[in-house]
């Protein structure tokens, strides 16, 4: 195993002055075995059926929100908490996939009600009922209020049947892995959501750009960062990986 030297920072807590990755490996083809750590452990808080896997075939941490059992609902975060008052980027790969059609989905999520909170399965995408917190959606599943079965959405007040905005996903976001990037502007109170797909020429696209006061939302300066997923009558798995979370970048 191999782990980044951001990664250890993670552990000294600079936050928002360093680029932190929380699972995430650095292809190095060896030249950076001399951090390797194999007792070191990505400062996460799991709960519901999330859970820490190796990425097969490779070096890397994966947070795996569903196994692909049904109405299942996991949770994971950052045990450090995260300036919400403050400007900041995340980074991630999601790969959502089963052998057949599949639900529910995931969200990244800012909160404020702590490393434990954990909410409803199926259309709830495991955030349904943190009320202090706004979600990014990636929904692979059309529940009611939401628009295709493809779709991003932002989300406040743990509430996904209502949508700050929501938008078609310009690329399949279930079967196939993909990148997205979340940055939000503290001076702006904006968030900003770009997907990329994982194949070769393809471009970053902005999908969300939506005013929202992450801070007020949470009722929290400080607050707390991760995932949720869900299951429901359709699951999949649904794994993250390569995590950071830092200063924006230019
Ligand atoms: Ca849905």
């Amino acid at each position: 195993m191999r782990f980044s030297r951001s990664s250890r920072v993670a552990r000294g807590g600079l936050w928002a002055s360093a680029l932190l990755s929380i699972v995430a490996a650095v292809n190095s083809g060896g030249a950076l075995a001399a951090d390797v750590d194999p007792t070191y452990t990505p400062p996460l808080s799991l709960n519901g059926t999330a859970s820490l896997m190796w990425r097969a075939g490779d070096d890397e941490r994966v947070i795996r929100l569903t196994d692909g059992g049904y109405r299942q609902a996991g949770s994971a975060w950052s045990t450090e908490m995260v300036d919400l008052t403050r400007s900041f980027e995340t980074t991630f790969t999601a790969h959502l996939r089963s052998g057949r059609r599949g639900a529910d989905g995931i969200a990244f999520v800012a909160q404020g009600e702590g490393p434990r909170a954990l909410g409803g399965w199926g259309g709830g995408l495991g955030y349904r009922g943190i009320h202090r917190s706004v979600a990014v959606e990636f929904d692979i599943y059309q529940n009611s209020p939401d628009p295709s079965r493809n779709h991003l959405g932002v989300s406040i007040n743990g509430n996904p049947d209502r949508y700050e905005s929501a938008a078609e996903s310009s690329i399949p976001l279930y079967g196939k892995p993909f990148k997205a990037r979340i940055r939000y502007d503290g001076g702006d109170r904006r968030l900003t959501v770009h997907v990329r797909a994982l194949t070769a020429g393809a471009t970053e696209e902005l999908l969300l750009d939506q005013p929202v006061d992450l801070a007020r939302r949470a009722g929290v300066a400080s607050g707390w960062v991760g995932f949720t997923g869900a299951t429901g009558s359709l699951t999949a798995r649904q794994d993250v990986y390569e995590w950071t979370v830092g200063a924006p970048q230019a």
